[in-house]
């Protein structure tokens, strides 16, 4: 079963002025497709075809880096689309994730600095999470394609603190991209389900 790079669940100019089009056709177009292409060509061979993609990221974790990274980033990527959406956003969350937030995190302000901080303090290219370990929410961050999954946790949100998500809209000011994302980018809504579906 070889991935496949999904569409947009939006237009291209959607996330404008926050996210460019620009950004959008580069990041999805050629940086997601790479990852799609490479991850079905390490996929051949390696033992773990036929199995799903959280499993392949999962198994393939320090044993096969190459296709870790690639199956991962697909992974990831899968899901950054669907964070954000057009009207994202705002202090406005679903019941669950914003109570959790609540008793977990020290509440939406504190939450938000944290998100930020971990996004800001990831040196050089990868992630920042928000992510249900033990069930209890946890901020975390990651180098490169590694994502909470290889951690024993389930990401909820996660943003790309690759220089391919913000250099073409912010240049280097990554801490104004993590800000515009906080504020006016996130689908709090996928976020719910994805809570939903793991607790
Ligand atoms: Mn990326």
């Amino acid at each position: 079963m070889a991935f496949e790079l999904p569409a947009l669940p939006y237009a291209y100019d959607a996330l404008a002025p926050y996210m460019s089009a620009e950004t959008l056709e580069f990041h999805h177009d050629k940086h997601h497709q790479a990852y799609v292409t490479n991850a079905n060509k390490l996929l051949e061979g390696s033992g773990l075809e036929g199995q799903g993609l959280e499993d392949v990221v999962r198994q393939s974790h320090g044993k096969n880096a190459g296709l870790f990274n690639n199956a991962a980033q697909h992974y990831n990527h899968v899901h950054f689309w669907k964070w954000m959406a057009p009207n994202g956003g705002g202090t406005s969350l679903p019941g669950k994730v914003q109570a959790m937030i609540d008793g977990d995190l020290g509440g939406y302000d504190k939450f938000k600095a944290d998100f930020l901080a971990a996004g800001t303090t990831q040196f050089g290219s990868g992630w920042a999470w928000l992510a249900l370990k033990d069930g209890k929410l946890a901020i975390m961050k990651t180098p490169n394609g590694e994502n909470p999954l290889v951690h024993g946790a389930t990401p909820l949100l996660g943003v790309d603190v690759w220089e391919h998500s913000y250099y073409i809209d912010y240049r280097n000011a990554r801490p104004k991209y993590l800000e515009a994302f906080v504020d006016s980018l996130i689908n709090w809504a996928y976020v719910e389900e994805l809570l939903d579906a793991a607790s």
